[in-house]
């Protein structure tokens, strides 16, 4: 069933459930943009709670009235521009950067919680409640559900696995929430068609048998590291999850048996547990879910490997598989500040640390410090994040908006500019990883969160570079990064340009290709395409072409080879174009967002609509999607089917992309960019900020993910460069 939009009141309110006094939380941070939501207690922290009065940006993220202005109506993009800009100002913390609720995916609570639950660590109150209340507000509208993201159909992955973080938080089986949803769950077969992802996580909770799962063996970790399948060679992410997994999959991790998970045994499937085979069921998984289906070739090994498994597994294998999982996992722990990459391999992590170091070990200990680094209060209530913020990329994206604008130069945004200058500096990365962790340099490139997270991603590097290298052309930045300490990120960069035949010239996300394509064969997590190996993508591309393209016209260091590799990164970007000149994106949505990167990378090499074929095709792409009230407007269903859809409604981020594209490529039609701006600007409100409209982003085809920021700086960007562009007219 698809989604409808949702009902107002939030759930939560009609249902009545408990919620927090949202003006008692706080969110703490430091110098490289760790971010902590607190709830100050209204007894024990009173003290506290007079002492340090509420943020602007706290109550902006908590949803609360936010005392900001009305400002002079705009009549023109420009001033419509820096309203939004004196709005967004707010909202940046001391330290330089924006928070957000990076919200979307909704199969990582079951990680944060089932850890807290396995290792018997409290669950804050406070996080419990609102947590609750986010589930509620989150919940399909019609069949109560949850899918793999917030905006997506009701899956077996997402009902499951959510079902059981709200029992496990104490929520009754007969509550409306909880019955409503095992209707549904089981009206979709029950939790024996979860995914393998959904199953080991339930496995770990005593909720589903091992044999039920299809093998993760950590042995893989022994082949030569020269061997193609090696998973040194996987997809950073892809191999950071299957590490810990292989460790608790081969180590069969079980929680204790008690009431409530011998309740949830029989809640979750449509017979009796013990009537289960679940040997049967290593193959099930609900049509309902799949995206990405198993392979003859993935069903043939997997066979293969249970059989070995059950009779040519000696002790000494299966204890120096263990003795390498956790060698790697303690390297990825020191390398990232026992954040990991990303939120799911986090809670793998902490939950084989307290397995193998015990509960009072400083391992585990500093993972369950972090669990705050993920853990993000917002208006709907509390959720678990995709990463831990999106610090560096916001901060790139919002300076340059600063910068291509003007509006850097104008006294009243010279603070922002600075702080975030600062906070960028601070991002860099000083040191490189440890030894042994199959990680390439990072040193001198820049993160997409913190810099405590500690992985860099191409176009994370070259977007916060591009905007460093704007920002120090401003008279009033002191003290800029030196020219010597930005070449290592050019050199990282370089390094990072695939050489592969049918990749050549492209940027993938975290490394080099490393593995063959073919490897997707064996991809085993049912819900998520291309995530075995890196690919080439055409946005990570175009933004190293952006970021280089700059940095040639700054400076001489390896010019030749900065030329060379915008050229063959251009090429690619070329033949990445579909016929009818779309650019499929695999990071945002969709081909609004692709377009605009690559048509951004091509006009930097002086390319426009009278000189371009490819700019020519983008346009004609793009024109042709704008609909009847000036916007353009694309549901995330085009990531899905690889063809372009539209959205039931116009949204601002894409018609603010679409218009961006058009601008660059000097699209002779200024009227189709006038009705672009003309909307944007009608959907501003009297404070100079737009509402949040559909979610922005994605990953892996099949997950989407929000990037709240991107309707500020990206919106104040086409704003801005229409004004300066075409002379600011009145608009209205
Ligand atoms: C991200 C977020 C940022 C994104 C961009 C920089 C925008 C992109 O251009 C390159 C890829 C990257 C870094 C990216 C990769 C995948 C991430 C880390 C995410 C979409 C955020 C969450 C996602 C991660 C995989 C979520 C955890 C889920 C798993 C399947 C492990």
């Amino acid at each position: 069933m698809s989604r409808p939009t949702r009902i107002s009141p939030l759930l939560s309110e009609r249902l009545g459930l408990p919620r927090t006094e949202r003006e008692n939380w706080r969110l703490d941070t430091d110098t490289v943009g760790r971010l902590q939501w607190r709830y100050l207690d209204a007894d024990s922290d009173k003290e506290e709670l007079k002492r340090r009065p509420q943020r602007t940006y706290e109550k902006y993220l908590l949803g609360l009235d936010n005392d900001l202005p009305e400002l002079p109506r705009a009549e023109n993009a420009y001033d419509a521009a820096l309203n939004g800009l004196r709005f967004f100002k707010e909202l940046q913390l001391d330290e330089g950067f924006w928070a957000c609720r990076y919200g979307g995916p909704m199969f990582l609570l079951i990680g944060m919680v089932a850890v807290h639950y396995y290792t018997k660590t409290p669950f804050p109150e406070p996080w419990r409640i609102e947590v609750i209340r986010y589930l509620t507000n989150t919940a399909h509208p019609v069949d109560g559900g949850w899918g793999l993201h917030s905006e997506d159909k009701s899956t077996v992955f997402g009902t499951s696995v959510n079902y059981v973080v709200l029992r496990l938080l104490g929520v009754e089986p007969d509550h409306p929430v909880t019955a409503l949803a095992r209707k549904t769950l089981h009206k979709m077969g029950g939790t024996v068609g979860a995914p393998q992802w959904a199953k080991l996580w339930l496995a770990a909770l005593n909720l589903y048998e091992y044999e039920g799962i299809n093998p993760i063996p950590p042995d893989a970790w022994l082949l030569p590291d020269w061997f193609p399948a090696h998973p040194s060679k996987w997809w950073i992410h892809t191999r950071q999850v299957y590490l810990p997994m292989g460790y608790i999959y081969s180590e069969r991790l079980k929680a204790t048996l008690d009431p409530l998970l011998t309740s949830l045994r029989e809640e979750l499937y449509t017979c009796p547990y013990k009537d289960i085979d679940f040997a049967k069921h290593r193959t099930t998984v609900s049509p309902i879910d799949v995206y990405y289906p198993h392979t003859t070739v993935l069903n043939v090994m997997n066979s293969a490997i249970v059989l070995a498994q059950n009779y040519l597994r000696p002790n000494w294998l299966k204890r120096k598989c263990r003795e390498t999982v956790v060698n790697l996992i303690r390297k990825e722990n020191t390398d990232t500040k026992y954040l990991s990459v990303g939120p799911v391999s986090f809670a793998l992590n902490a939950l084989v640390m307290f397995a193998e170091e015990g509960p009072d070990s400083v391992a585990f200990k500093r993972h369950l410090d972090r669990t705050t680094d993920f853990m993000v209060m917002s208006s709907d209530g509390m959720l678990m994040m995709g990463t831990n913020g999106v610090q560096a990329w916001d901060t790139s994206f919002a300076l340059q908006t600063m910068c291509t604008i003007g509006a850097a130069e104008l006294p009243e945004f010279q603070e922002t500019v600075k702080k975030g200058h600062k906070f960028l500096k601070n991002s860099q990365f000083t040191e490189n990883c440890s030894p042994g962790s199959y990680r390439d340099p990072r040193l001198g490139c820049w993160p997409f969160s913190t810099k405590d997270q500690g992985y860099t991603v191409s176009d994370c590097t070259s977007e916060a570079m591009k905007a460093v290298l704007m920002v120090q052309n401003l008279p009033y930045i002191e003290a800029g990064i030196p020219d010597e300490k930005i070449y290592p990120a050019v050199d990282v960069l370089l390094s990072l340009q695939n050489r592969g035949s049918f990749s050549f010239g492209s940027f993938s996300s975290y490394e080099q290709i490393r593995g063959p394509p073919i490897l997707e064969w064996i991809n085993p997590a049912e819900v998520f395409g291309n995530i075995m190996v890196e690919y080439p993508y055409v946005e990570c591309s175009d933004s190293v072409v952006i970021g280089l393209s700059y940095f040639r016209d700054h400076s001489d260091y390896r010019h030749a080879e900065v030329v060379q590799a915008i050229d063959d990164a251009v090429k690619f970007i070329k033949s990445e174009q579909d016929s009818n000149g779309g650019w499929y994106g695999s990071w945002g949505i969709c081909y609004t967002y692709a377009g605009m990167f690559a048509i951004e990378a091509l006009s930097y090499q002086g390319e426009n609509y009278e000189n371009s074929e490819w700019i020519r095709k983008g346009c004609h792409f793009l024109a042709k999607r704008q609909e009847e009230d000036g916007g353009w407007g694309e549901s995330y269903r085009s990531c899905e089917t690889v063809t372009y859809v539209s959205h039931e409604q116009t949204q601002v981020v894409n018609t603010a992309w679409a218009c961006i594209a058009l601008m660059l490529a000097d699209y002779p039609d200024v009227e189709v960019i006038t009705r672009g701006i003309k909307l944007l600007m009608s959907r501003q409100k009297a404070n100079g900020e737009w509402l949040q409209e559909g979610i922005e982003g994605v990953f892996n085809r099949s997950c989407m993910i929000e990037y709240p920021n991107y309707k500020f700086y990206f919106l104040i960007k086409a704003l801005g460069m229409y004004a300066k562009k075409y002379g600011n007219p009145k608009l209205c």
